[in-house]
């Protein structure tokens, strides 16, 4: 089944004592409420186990940024998938543009990485997005289908079904700019038709795809009344309650 899914992410934000206190605001801003998405905080790695210990994680889902592309060993400063899913955290997001660009992640490793993080039982929130030259010069589509068919399309249909897809048009990241929602329409309806084309209807209709890149509370509802929009993946506005959950009450 197909879900809504409010998930911030954090980026490289927050001492361990702030990150803490975030997650315990958040956690009493959804007590009692019904909300009618899930919600998941991208942390760093040195909040997880702490994040993961002070939430419900009944209603908070509990996110990496980032996991190692190997399974363990000599590998100084890494972190694996299995020391994520070991903190409680059950997420973790893969393919960031910022991970893509500045630490050189190719779609090669990337696979490596979603093969790992399914093997010790994290979801996948699998980034992918064209920067400006390639949307300027029209190769916005082909870009993407790149990505997914790069890094994701030796899956098995089992294996894709578990991945929540993220769409972050590089040029709305960080740059107070957002798609249009038409834009991030007409994108994730572009995902899910790539999606049908390998998997089949079942898998694509089950799949979410959440929008990112500068939403907030002004925009979320707008981009989320889209049908092939699930949720968002919100950067500086998951960074305080006050900017958080009305983007989590907008669906
Ligand atoms: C943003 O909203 O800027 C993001 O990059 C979310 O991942």
């Amino acid at each position: 089944m197909r879900k809504n899914i409010v998930a911030g992410n954090w980026k490289m934000n927050k001492t361990l004592q702030e990150g803490i206190q975030l997650a315990e605001e958040l956690n009493e801003a959804l007590k009692g409420k019904t909300v009618n998405c899930d919600v998941i905080i991208g942390t760093p790695f040195i909040h997880l186990a702490g994040v993961a210990n002070v939430v419900d994680t009944t209603k908070i889902g509990v996110a990496a940024q980032n996991c190692a592309d190997k399974e363990s060993g000599a590998y100084t400063g890494e972190v694996s998938a299995a020391m994520v899913a070991s903190t409680g955290a059950k997420y973790v997001i893969l393919g960031h543009s910022e991970r893509r660009a500045y630490y050189h992640e190719t779609p090669e490793i990337l696979k490596e990485k979603v093969l790992l993080a399914l093997k010790n039982g994290l979801t996948p929130i699998f980034c992918i997005g064209e920067v400006l030259e390639e949307r300027e010069s029209e190769k916005h589509f082909e870009v993407v289908k790149s990505q997914i068919e790069e890094s994701l399309f030796d899956l098995s249909a089992e294996d894709f079904g578990k991945l929540v897809l993220a769409y972050e048009p590089v040029w709305a990241i960080g740059t107070g700019k957002t798609a249009t929602p038409d834009q991030a329409q007409e994108m994730h309806a572009f995902i899910r038709k790539t999606i049908t084309e390998k998997y089949g209807n079942e898998v694509a209709d089950n799949c979410s795809i959440l929008y990112g890149g500068s939403a907030n509370a002004g925009n979320a509802k707008e981009l989320f009344s889209n049908p092939d929009v699930d949720g968002g993946l919100i950067g500086g506005a998951s960074l305080g309650v006050d900017k958080f959950m009305p983007i989590i009450e907008a669906f």
